[in-house]
């Protein structure tokens, strides 16, 4: 095939009269997050009518990732780029997705991207860095087409190489669907956007006193009662097993994976009404639409509590091929230290025999948990040094830095503020790699960034308090500290203005930002 296209693509350079392209500057370009290493050679790539995709057809994946690419440029364009497909279509220039080998392509996310007069060759090992060098092109294609040089309009992609792999291998954001229930549309519309961006995990927090939002077979009040409300009193809602399969999928053709979070002892008065044996608060459990913390907690020391942690594990796990299975462990201010420890301990064996690898927010470090689990740092930095004495990996997402529901500034809309404001210039000027005291680079598995919904209750809110901060994180968590830098960040994210437009984002304009 790639010899065809070759054959078919000289075939018609005979015929091509050479273009006049304007010089171009690709280390220039805005792309977030900034790559690796830019190096431009000044030329264009005229994407247009007589464009064609290929891709390897033989490793997994690519053939979609390919696929991916055409929607998004008929989105962005309207051509139609046949993928995989010579056709009869005249061939004047030809994208590229190549499966290889190559030892400068470090992981399984890295890609390399040459881009000539000609071609625009992109290689990665396995389709997930395919699909992150996808994101890379979408953003390197102009808005408006040059309808000057020839007779149809032309899409200048500047030429020149770039070769790219992550700084962190986890990049994260949640969203907390228990507190505001958001639909499976909604949620859709957030995997594209952090897609785009290169994150690779979305944290669903799917349970808290307010509601309980994935249905269990075993168990069908949790649902039925436990999601039948939110913040504010509205009517809740929960994901049917099919829609949260859906949603997995969904995730998964965009290269991001699920972790779903269950989260015990404390934050779970909505599965205490659906089950009162659940209980370990010593007061009846009501429905709750309020705000506060702290007030519920689990049996820690009922079997049946763990009968249930079971079966819910268990459901939630044989949905989700992701490693992960987070079970929260926050703020369990009414369980007793030695109560706690003890289920976190009895928790993380049921977690591992279903296959998966725990994550719990900071806390759960102070149980006896093995070096395999995962330690969120949210809150404490003594925590995150009781992680790494225990050899685990630590997600960073300081409330300070990281976390989407903190308002802007006085002015927000949306968002609290009991860490502090976050304007997208704190948000982004931060270093994760040396943020907390005593937590070595190496026990850092990546960053993540929490939008929890208390203040928020539909999409357009919640794109308010994400946008344009998700961005920021995007970039923390993907390059290489030596290349960020506020100043040129700040200009590359003035420019996100057309996309997030065209996305119909609700983004907050935050006048620290000179918004194209
Ligand atoms: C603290 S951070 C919480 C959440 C709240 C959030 C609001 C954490 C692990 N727990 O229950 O929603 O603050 O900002």
């Amino acid at each position: 095939i790639v010899l065809l296209g070759l054959t078919a693509l000289i075939a018609c350079q005979e015929k091509r009269k050479p273009i006049n392209f304007p010089t171009t500057d690709l280390a220039m370009e805005n792309m977030i997050p900034k790559p690796v290493k830019v190096i431009p050679t000044h030329t264009a790539f005229g994407l247009d009518q007589n464009t064609v995709i290929y891709t390897s057809q033989t490793e997994k994946g690519f053939v979609e990732v390919g696929q991916f690419l055409a929607d998004k440029i008929k989105d962005k364009t309207q051509l139609r780029i046949p993928v995989n497909n010579t056709g009869e279509a005249q061939v004047d220039r030809i994208i590229y997705i190549n499966q290889s080998d190559s030892t400068d392509l470090a992981t399984d996310e890295a890609y390399q991207l040459y881009i000539t007069q000609d071609s625009l060759i992109l290689n990665a090992k396995t389709a997930e860095g395919a699909f992150r060098g996808v994101q890379t092109i979408q953003q390197i294609i102009p808005e408006v087409s040059n309808d000057t040089l020839v007779e149809h309009p032309m899409w200048l992609i500047p030429t020149g190489k770039i070769m790219d792999s992550p700084n962190f291998e986890y990049r994260g954001s949640m969203l907390d669907v228990a507190r505001h229930f958001f639909s499976v549309e909604d949620v859709k519309k957030y995997i594209d956007l952090l897609a785009y961006y290169k994150y690779n995990v979305l944290h669903l927090h799917l349970s808290d006193d307010q509601g309980w939002r994935i249905e269990i077979k075993s168990w069908p009040k949790l649902t039925e009662i436990g999601g039948s409300t939110e913040v504010g009193g509205e009517s809740g809602g929960f994901y049917t097993q099919e829609e949260y399969k859906e949603l997995v999928a969904y995730a998964a053709k965009n290269f991001i994976t699920i972790v779903p979070e269950i989260d015990m002892p404390g934050h779970t008065n909505a599965a205490s009404v659906s089950y009162p044996i659940l209980n370990g608060n010593g007061k009846t459990p009501q429905l709750y639409e309020g705000t506060h913390v702290g007030f519920s907690t689990f049996d820690t020391r009922k079997d049946t509590v763990y009968a249930f942690i079971d079966d819910v594990v268990r459901e939630i796990s044989e949905l989700t091929p992701g490693p992960y299975f987070h079970i929260g462990g926050d703020e369990s201010h009414v369980t007793k230290k030695n109560d706690y420890i003890y289920f976190v301990n009895r928790v993380e064996k049921i977690v591992e025999k279903h296959g998966k690898r725990m994550i719990g927010w900071d806390e759960v470090a102070n149980a006896d948990v093995s070096s395999n689990s995962v330690s969120q740092f949210w809150a404490s930095e003594k925590n995150a040094q009781t992680a790494v004495a225990k050899g685990m990996k630590v997600i960073l997402s300081p409330a300070k830095k990281a976390y989407l529901d903190m308002q802007y500034d006085l002015e927000s809309k949306h968002g609290l503020h009991w860490a502090g404001y976050i304007p997208v210039d704190t948000a982004y000027v931060w270093t994760p790699e040396r943020y907390a005291q005593g937590l070595p680079l190496e026990n850092i598995l990546g960053i993540e960034a929490p939008l929890w919904s208390e203040t928020i209750s539909n999409i357009s809110e919640l794109e308010y308090l994400a946008f344009p901060r998700a961005i920021g994180y995007a970039e923390l968590g993907w390059t290489l500290e030596e290349n960020r830098d506020w100043e040129n960040y700040k200009v590359r994210l003035a420019n996100q203005a057309p996309f997030l437009e065209r996305m119909e984002v609700n983004y907050y304009p935050s006048t620290l930002i000179d918004w194209k």
